[in-house]
């Protein structure tokens, strides 16, 4: 929304300045797919999802954003990010960028990696500046609205100027501009990729994550690998902590789980169930 006017791309491929009537203009976000009548937006169609940070409506797919080193890869932070998607039923994609920084992928990286790839994960290892991987990501992202995350400095605002070549926007720069204060505007906007239909948001990194609104009984079905056994422990309400005739935790002694990944789960698990105390 810019001076009151909203750019609607329309069906036959052109965008166009319009106005939206009455109340539309406090509900429509970017993304929202709306009915359009001599320069004004009549009608909000009902949406799929909205993404509350950045607010974009109708998102398929997140992309996940890493870098190898400066900054470090996080992936206490990605699974913080896995579970939160993963509960709002989005599609996460994982993106480890900066890979040209480094000469090998050391053991216990690559190992964290195919745990995620074992929870059928996608995970595309890229470097913006020599190009690696690039073409993979793009298409994969090629339908639809994607939104990328990721913290500050990995190289998000760069991936999407790759993505889309002539986008030109300004790499180390956008977080600054956008992280003015709570009551600057935060303007998202969608740029729609060239030769396909997908388009592509761009957000500004952060390094923290909250899990508000995660309940640690759920937390179990945020983690995709320990789905097909969800229904074989003793217990019934398994939490896979401490139960007797666990499955979950037998797979993980196994190794048919990730220990990283099981880890992972049970601390953010005794996380979530200790704020759950100090609520009660
Ligand atoms: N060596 C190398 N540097 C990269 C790569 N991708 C991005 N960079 C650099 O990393 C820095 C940060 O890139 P940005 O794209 O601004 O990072 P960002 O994730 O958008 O950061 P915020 O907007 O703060 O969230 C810039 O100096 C980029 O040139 C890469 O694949 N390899
Ligand atoms: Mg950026
Ligand atoms: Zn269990």
């Amino acid at each position: 929304m810019i001076g009151g006017f909203v750019f609607v791309h329309l069906d036959n491929g052109e965008e166009t300045r319009c106005k939206p009537r009455g109340r539309i203009r406090d509900e429509m976000y970017p993304g929202d797919r709306v009915i359009v009548k001599d320069e004004m937006v009549e009608e909000l169609l009902p949406r799929e999802n909205l993404l509350m940070r950045p607010k974009v409506a109708n998102v398929d797919q997140v992309l996940l954003v890493q870098s190898l080193k400066d900054p470090e890869v996080n992936f206490k932070l990605l699974d913080r990010f896995l579970i939160l998607i993963e509960s709002l039923e989005y599609n996460p994609l994982i993106v480890v960028n900066k890979i040209d920084l480094i000469d090998n992928l050391d053991k216990e990286i690559e190992n964290a990696l195919d745990a995620y790839r074992d929870a059928d994960y996608n995970v595309f290892l890229t470097s913006v500046k020599d190009g690696t991987g690039i073409e993979k990501v793009k298409e994969e992202i090629a339908d639809g609205i994607t939104v990328l995350a990721g913290p500050s400095g990995v190289g998000k605002t760069a991936l999407l100027n790759a993505l889309i070549p002539g986008a030109n926007l300004k790499v180390g720069d956008i977080s600054k501009k956008l992280k003015r204060g709570t009551h600057t505007t935060r303007e998202v906007r969608l740029l729609k990729m060239k030769d396909n239909s997908g388009w592509i948001a761009d957000t500004p990194g952060f390094s923290t994550l909250d899990l508000d609104g995660i309940e640690a009984e759920d937390l179990k079905f945020y983690y995709p690998e320990f789905n097909k056994f969800l229904s074989s422990c003793k217990f019934n309400n398994c939490n896979h902590i401490h139960e007797p005739g666990c499955l979950i935790k037998a797979k993980v002694e196994e190794g048919e789980i990730a220990s990283s990944r099981y880890d992972s789960y049970k601390t953010y698990f005794e996380m979530l169930e200790e704020r759950g105390r100090q609520y009660d």
